[in-house]
């Protein structure tokens, strides 16, 4: 198992010294794995091999910002590029690569796989995100690893095990979090404002949710948010997706589903968390995919909607006879 692992590191660090261009990218709506994943990997190629040109592409997120800039470059002039996906299992969902012709795909990435296929590829979906597979890669390679790059990779990692709470926190995330603690010494409880401090008016908005969400008797939870409730809370659309993690640990709720309209893509968002049913081959059925007990899809017609929440419903009432046989 070890020199398998080896191996892959091997040939991880290979690729990216053949490649004097590289461009990173992960996934459209981004998260903090995802951007500071990116930025990470990033710091550290142009630290080690500080001739290439290596740019973190796709939008920015003006509340990640304290994770680092991501670069603006004209793609069409890069002729040799390696592109590196991280965080992302499909192309659909890639941000910020229509115009890049690249030579090779280096994938890193925790979700379960789908059609994006590296030349090189460490798909693991064990891992509880991709930062910390990019802090194995860092801790047992040659790449650099600084003080801001393990800030980024720890806020990464503890975003997406949820503070160590979800399934996907593993025996070796706290290995590697104890690993990359050892190595960096960074003071990581001064880390915990940028990530978790907000306004009053979102915590008025997580109130609003509470008090909103319709609970069936099999423990689904629903609510299709009111772009009028946005408007009274003022605050954004990815509100809605910022708090679904909120509703972990509720007694009466097995899994939930948040649904806002995104007027300016014309197009339903789902977020769907479950403590019981897994539930993204539900979302995949409905433009949507992700983890197993964290979800998300894209639907155009209302109608979707409802039978998307119906087969939930149905998956929770399932999974409550299962465990009562
Ligand atoms: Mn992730």
């Amino acid at each position: 198992m070890i020199t398998i692992k080896r191996d892959l590191f091997r040939k991880i660090v290979k690729i990216i010294k053949s490649y004097d261009e590289i461009v990173i990218a992960r996934h459209i709506g981004p998260d903090p794995d995802a951007i500071a994943s990116q930025i990470a990997l990033r710091d550290s190629i142009k630290a080690t091999f500080p001739h290439k040109k290596v740019y973190a592409v796709g939008a920015g997120v003006h509340k990640f910002k304290y994770l680092g800039n991501l670069d603006k470059v004209e793609l069409t002039e890069l002729k040799n590029a390696l592109l590196i996906v991280l965080d992302v299992p499909n192309f659909a969902r890639i941000d910020g690569i229509e115009d890049l012709e690249y030579q090779a795909i280096l994938k890193i990435d925790h979700h379960p796989a789908e059609d994006i296929i590296g030349n090189v590829d460490w798909t693991d979906d064990t891992k509880s995100s991709t930062c910390e597979m990019i802090t194995e890669l860092l801790l047992d390679t040659k790449l650099v690893l600084d003080t801001k790059i393990a800030e980024d990779l720890y806020i990464g990692i503890v975003f997406d095990s949820d503070r160590f709470l979800l399934q996907n926190t593993s025996l070796e995330t706290f290995n590697i979090i104890y690993r990359l603690l050892n190595a960096t010494h960074i003071n990581f409880v001064s880390l915990y404002d940028n990530l978790y401090e907000r306004s009053i008016a979102e915590e008025k908005f997580r109130a609003y949710l509470t008090n909103n969400i319709e609970i069936s008797k099999n423990g689904f939870g629903f609510i299709n948010v009111d772009n009028t409730a946005l408007e009274k809370y003022h605050v954004e659309i990815t509100a809605v997706s910022n708090h679904v993690n909120d509703f972990y640990f509720i007694k009466e709720l097995i899994c939930w589903m948040f649904v806002v309209y995104d007027e300016k893509n014309a197009i339903f968002k789902v977020n769907i968390r479950s403590r019981g049913p897994i539930v993204n081959e539900i979302a995949s059925k409905y433009n949507g995919g992700g983890h197993k007990y964290a979800s998300g899809a894209r639907v155009k017609d209302l109608k979707d909607i409802t039978k998307l929440r119906e087969d939930l419903d149905r998956a929770c009432e399932n999974y409550y006879s299962e465990q009562n046989n």
